[in-house]
């Protein structure tokens, strides 16, 4: 059985900004992080781009290299790896009407050259997954872009990075909106077919995070469940989110504890993390929490995915059969809640 290992990013501890307020608590160090990370239990970090490359737009390439080679030094010096690489393209003033679909030829190119440094820093650091979080691939005027002019501009630029480097995989990340009204990109269903668009489908798959199926009213177990079916969940993000507001990434089962639980039965059910994968996490510290329990939420996530574990490998399946066989949903229902809830 594998033992799954676990990923996270570094923004995932944060200074607690949000659109209304400013920061609440003070900065720590990437260093720091990484040193607490290894701590807690994790085994790979999860980079933006410029996270591993900071202030990446005013160097060459053989500087981004360079400094790319000096984080892979010091995550091996804590025994992590590098899960992923994506290119932070929702940031900078280039991007703000979005990189491979913005209606700037300028900063598309811009797009395409973050995404191709991205390639080079993941190989300085060892990994060989692109994330493309497609953040602001979509529009906020809808006739300010065309749809289908836009699947083919991101097909191009997925195309571009699967020529560039032979050895990389692509994985899309799918959200319906945030910080765009609508996007080209919105669910797994999505990212499937827009791989079959690529030159090299093979190389291209998706990364399904929890509380973006939640945003588009989707089941995220299920749009894990069709990944796999298609061989195609080469990464998760998993978290939490009430319904459909703003982006929370909540910890892990915080606010649907049945889903969590189907989230974890499907990925240990389909041989989720033979290959490689991780369960990355995504969630973000509360800005309510002082400074030196901000990563309690990291740490109760990866506890509960393993109370999780133990529901999924106590669930009952011959109950579960009978249930079935006698069309009897409703116990099935009443089996699962109290099997959640302890109940002999
Ligand atoms: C935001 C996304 C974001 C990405 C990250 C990696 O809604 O979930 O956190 O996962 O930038 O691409
Ligand atoms: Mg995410």
């Amino acid at each position: 059985m594998t033992k799954f290992k676990f990923s996270v990013g570094p923004w995932n501890v944060h200074e607690g900004e949000d659109a209304f307020g400013p920061a609440v608590r003070e900065s720590i160090s990437f260093e720091d992080k990484v040193k607490k990370f290894k701590e807690i239990g994790i085994d790979a970090i999860q980079f933006h781009d410029d996270d591993a490359v900071p202030e990446m737009n005013d160097l060459n390439e053989a500087q981004i290299k360079a400094r790319a080679g000096e984080v892979k030094k010091l995550i091996d010096s804590y025994g992590l790896a590098a899960e992923f690489v994506a290119p932070r393209l929702w940031m900078d003033p280039h991007t703000s009407d979005g990189g491979f679909t913005s209606n700037s030829k300028e900063d598309r190119e811009f797009a395409i050259w973050r995404a191709h440094r991205s390639v080079d820093i993941a190989k300085e650091l060892g990994c060989n997954r692109i994330v493309l979080w497609l953040a602001r691939e979509g529009t906020l005027s809808q006739e300010s872009k065309d749809p289908v002019e836009a699947t083919k501009l991101l097909v191009d630029g997925i195309n571009s990075i699967l020529k560039y480097d032979p050895s990389m995989r692509v994985l899309i990340e799918p959200k319906p909106n945030e910080p765009i009204d609508r996007s080209f990109c919105p669910t797994i269903g999505h990212v499937l077919a827009l791989a079959h668009l690529t030159s090299d489908p093979s190389r291209v798959g998706g990364l399904l995070e929890t509380a973006h199926a939640v945003l588009a009213g989707l089941d995220p177990a299920i749009e894990m469940g069709v990944a796999l079916a298609h061989k195609k969940l080469w990464g998760v993000h998993l978290n939490d989110q009430n319904s459909i507001r703003y982006d929370q990434d909540k910890s892990f089962g915080a606010e649907n504890l049945r889903s969590a639980f189907n989230q974890v039965m499907v990925l240990k059910r389909h041989g989720y993390g033979n290959n490689g994968e991780y369960i990355g996490l995504d969630v973000k510290t509360m800005r309510t929490q002082k400074l030196e329990v901000s990563y309690a939420h990291i740490e109760n996530s990866m506890a509960i995915f393993k109370l999780l574990e133990k529901k999924v490998d106590t669930f009952d399946l011959a109950k579960r059969d009978e249930f079935i066989a006698k069309r009897d949903y409703e116990a099935l229902d009443y089996y699962t809640l109290s099997h959640l809830l302890g109940v002999k």
